[in-house]
């Protein structure tokens, strides 16, 4: 009673729909985070304690923030601020005697004393004049190191995360979380994620890049840790030998931190946004 053209054609639907289906299922929802560290006068030329080209990567990081954004690659983009009081124990001003540059000990943790920077309300503190820091752009900005007790390095905790339980027991303020992390994985809900992905640019690599990248690994997501990845040539490092850095690229390394060019990340975004204007490429 129906053709056999009739019959191709269910097979043909009942197909595409079985099509739909599979790709449906294996397409992951990845949600995707971009963190710039302290992209702030102090760490840039001219400032207290200058990282060596540090504004250098500003131009760079506005159009990873920019096209990333544009074309629905960074869903999420923070910025992290290190936010001293005047007296903040890990300037060497604190400790007569004791010279920068040096290594001393604060409330039971390893201390490098460093120039007096990023003091709250100073124009070093403040973010580099150039850093496109619209509301389109940027999310979310995340305060660190406003306890003189403790230096805070990373984005997320203070110094003191992995400090003994006796040490915490003396000291119990170490450890302090800035709650960047649940930011992230309120946002990753809210925006049916199944996987994060959380790339990290800005200043200084070998500290508080390296730090900040460290702890959004321990981030479990649905099951998994996260995916993190440093951007590096989004970067400036206060070690000046090509030795200490391949050392610190290393470490990361042996953490699951993945170190990418700019270049790489940039042929995702476009390659995406190419995929997005086609009718028939999922992406
Ligand atoms: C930093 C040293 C002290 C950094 C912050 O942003 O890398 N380094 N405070
Ligand atoms: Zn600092």
């Amino acid at each position: 009673m129906f053709s056999t053209g009739f019959w191709i054609a269910i097979a043909a639907v009942i197909a595409v729909f079985g099509l739909a289906v599979l790709v449906g299922m294996n397409m992951k929802r990845i949600v995707r985070f971009l963190i710039r560290v302290d992209i702030q006068n102090d760490f840039c030329e001219g400032g207290s304690l200058e990282v060596k080209g540090g504004g250098l990567i500003v131009a760079l990081v506005n159009k990873l923030s920019q096209l990333g954004k544009r074309v629905g690659y960074y869903h999420r983009i923070i910025d992290s601020q290190d936010s001293h009081p005047a007296d903040h124990g890990s300037f060497f001003t604190q400790h007569p005697g004791l010279a920068a540059f040096t290594m001393h000990t604060l409330n039971g943790l390893a201390q490098m004393l460093w120039t007096v920077h990023c003091v709250i309300d100073t124009l070093g503190w403040q973010f580099h004049k150039d850093l496109d820091r619209t509301p389109g752009i940027v999310d979310h900005t995340v305060r660190k190191g406003q306890d003189a007790r403790v230096d805070s390095y990373s984005a997320f905790y203070d110094n003191g995360r992995e400090a003994s339980a006796a040490l915490k027991a003396q000291y119990p303020f170490l450890g302090q979380a800035t709650g960047l992390a649940d930011y992230i994985v309120a946002e990753a809900d809210k925006l049916g994620a199944d996987e994060i992905v959380i790339d990290v640019v800005g200043l200084a690599f070998d500290y508080c890049v390296a730090f900040t990248a460290i702890d959004a690994r321990t981030i479990v997501y649905k099951g998994k840790p996260v995916s993190v990845r440093i951007i590096i040539d989004a970067t400036k490092a206060i070690a000046n030998t090509p030795e200490q850095i391949a050392a610190k690229v290393k470490e990361l390394e042996a953490l699951g931190i993945e170190i990418v060019y700019s270049k790489d990340v940039i042929n995702e975004m476009t390659a995406r946004a190419a995929a997005a204007v086609s009718p028939i490429m999922p992406h």
